[in-house]
């Protein structure tokens, strides 16, 4: 057996360093789909592998076009766990992180569902925003988030949009925002002071992934087909990601124990460590 060390060719690297997102070759296939699939609606109808609980359980606010989400739903399910462990998966996001081990930060299970073509309905998109305003516990920024298609994704089924180079704005204050789905007004708010404002979508096959920067602006709008839109996610860090006191509460600072220390590593069983490719 031999570490295959580059799946991402320079040139992937250069873009996702310039962009700050790069789509993936196709890397589940349609077995492993299939099974997803049945992994969300197990979600779905709380039948959960082991008796633990997830970190945050969605909780129905009576609409059938809100988005639901789950974290870590690896914590009560298997398939969603070999997904966001995928040797492959993690292979790739060490190459773009240009480190040689990772860990899961945590992942998300994503349904949006389809509203029937209603170009009104809004209860499905999520906010222009940047993953890192709610990570700031982490000595480093340099975190990759993996979204995988379980469907071919493009704008009439609302895939996900980035906007390219805006990982070089730094943090952007008040860019917490996932959860606003008014995107016109958010981007008014953040294209501004000299910020270059390019919406690019991220059109996918199913089974394909994109991967984009912590601080990479990102959202998505209405899913305007019949069917779901079904997701799952990995967020992934270099294996030596540590904790700093940024005066933030962040769920995550809770799985290093009751007194975390500053410099303490992300790294025990809650953060798994995602096995090395090997080929041959
Ligand atoms: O699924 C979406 O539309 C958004 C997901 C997201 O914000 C993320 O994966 O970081």
């Amino acid at each position: 057996m031999k570490l295959n060390k580059r799946v991402v060719t320079n040139e992937d690297v250069r873009f996702y360093q310039d962009n700050g997102y790069w789509i993936s070759p196709r890397i589940f296939d349609d077995d492993q789909l299939a099974r997803l699939r049945q992994a969300h609606d197990r979600i779905w109808a709380r039948d959960y592998d082991g008796d633990g609980f997830p970190l945050s359980e969605w909780e129905s606010n009576g609409n059938p076009l809100q988005l639901r989400k789950m974290d870590n739903a690896w914590w009560v399910n298997d398939v969603i766990k070999d997904a966001i462990t995928n040797p492959l998966l993690g292979q790739m996001a060490a190459e773009l992180m240009d480190t040689d081990a990772v860990r899961v930060w945590y992942d998300q299970v994503i349904y949006k569902p389809g509203t029937g073509n209603k170009q009104n309905v809004s209860s499905g998109n999520v906010g222009w925003h940047q993953d890192y305003a709610y990570w700031q516990c982490t000595n480093s920024d340099n975190l990759v988030t993996a979204w995988i298609a379980l469907q071919d994704t493009d704008l009439s089924n609302g895939c996900m949009m980035v906007v390219p180079g805006s990982h070089r704005w730094g943090l952007v204050p008040t860019s917490d925002s996932f959860f606003n789905q008014d995107l016109d007004s958010l981007k008014n708010q953040f294209a501004r002071d000299g910020r270059e404002w390019r919406e690019v979508p991220m059109t996918l096959k199913a089974g394909q992934a994109s991967f984009h920067h912590s601080l990479a602006f990102h959202a998505s709008g209405p899913n305007l087909s019949d069917a779901p839109r079904l997701s799952v996610v990995s967020h992934l860090m270099p294996s030596d990601m540590a904790y700093e006191n940024k005066g933030q509460n962040v769920d995550n600072i809770r799985l290093l124990g009751p007194r975390p220390r500053q410099g303490q590593l992300f790294a025990n069983e809650y953060f798994p460590l995602l096995a090395p490719l090997t080929v041959g």
